[in-house]
């Protein structure tokens, strides 16, 4: 599909920047650009991710870390599976929510194996190692890998499974991805197999707004990281500081877009596409998409993939929900 022969030892593409390589041409190449935002969780973005998260403006944490402390009794209530389970965890990050669930599940001494699943071997080495110094008991069986590789690996029909797809990812995929997304869900899972999910609500749009357009620079950190991954993974030769970070979140549709900005009039050469790529003065690239949703919404996405709602757990401000679904 593309011509490797110029590269030169040091820029061959390895197997997993094919996809990367595909999917950057295909965005650039757009009429609107845009960069699918799973590519920011390379190490850099991942640890960049998890400043974003110790932040005081980014409130979806703390709110689920407040609903994962204060109502784990109730959650594990909830369970009801009677017999040893799992907890497999999506886009696990550094743990540190989930681990006030895991915490209370040990002090009740149920019989439970912990599998975090994430993109970033250097996130799940990182949370591996505090998992273990914080609850030594725990029963862990780390995976790398994204979310659909993994469903094979861990489907077990005899061992029921907590699913674990908190802090608002869902809110990343477009509408329709989202859905195919818990369809595929729930063509995995067993029946009576639960689903705790998180969804950020609409609120007071100032509130959303902070959350991303953060006074610190580090949203803009992030996304700009983008750029640096593709320099260095596709041999590009984008000039980071001739680009700058935009977001806007939009109250009637509940979005929030992040988007990069072309400061001046640019040429960049992507060396392991053989392309060049032009921008114009302020022309936008399309970053992320974080969705946040009403009540109506959650219980549809639900309905539509086959699950039913068990109960809603919310932070005392009811700015998020981790919602908990059952096949
Ligand atoms: C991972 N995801 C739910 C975050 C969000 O809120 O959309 C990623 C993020 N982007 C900017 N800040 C945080």
């Amino acid at each position: 599909l593309y011509d490797l022969s110029q590269a030169d030892d040091a820029a061959v593409i390895v197997e997993e920047n094919l996809n990367l390589a595909v999917e950057i041409d295909h965005g650039l190449s757009a009429d609107l650009k845009f960069i699918s935002s799973k590519f920011l969780y390379d190490d850099t973005g991942s640890s960049i991710f998890r400043k974003i998260m110790q932040m005081k403006e980014y409130y979806p944490t703390a709110c689920e870390f407040e609903i994962l402390s204060l109502q784990s009794a109730q959650i594990i209530d909830s369970l009801n599976f009677g017999r040893p389970f799992n907890i497999v965890e999506f886009g696990a990050g550094d743990g540190i929510k989930t681990r006030q669930l895991l915490k209370k599940l040990l002090e009740t001494g149920i019989d439970f194996t912990y599998v975090p699943i994430d993109i970033s071997e250097q996130a799940l080495a990182d949370l591996q190692e505090n998992m273990i110094e914080a609850l030594p008991e725990l029963k862990m069986k780390p995976l790398a890998g994204d979310y659909f590789s993994m469903f094979h690996a861990i489907s077990d029909a005899a061992t029921p499974n907590l699913f674990l797809f908190l802090g608002s990812n869902i809110g990343n995929y477009p509408a329709e991805a989202a859905s195919e997304l818990l369809s595929s869900f729930y063509a995995a899972m067993s029946s009576g197999d639960k689903l705790l999910i998180g969804f950020d609500l609409q609120k007071n749009p100032k509130v959303i707004r902070n959350a991303y357009d953060d006074p610190h620079g580090i949203t803009k950190a992030f996304n700009l990281n983008l750029l640096t991954r593709i320099n260095r993974e596709l041999q590009a030769n984008f000039q980071v500081s001739q680009f700058d970070f935009y977001c806007h979140y939009d109250p009637i549709s509940g979005e929030v877009k992040s988007y990069l900005v072309s400061l001046v009039a640019q040429k960049v050469w992507i060396q392991a596409l053989g392309k060049e790529f032009s921008f114009q003065q302020n022309e936008l690239i399309w970053t992320e998409l974080s969705q946040k949703y009403t009540f109506e919404q959650i219980n549809s996405l639900a309905k539509e993939n086959g699950f039913i709602v068990n109960h809603n757990f919310l932070d005392c401000r009811h700015y998020f929900t981790d919602s908990l679904w059952e096949k």
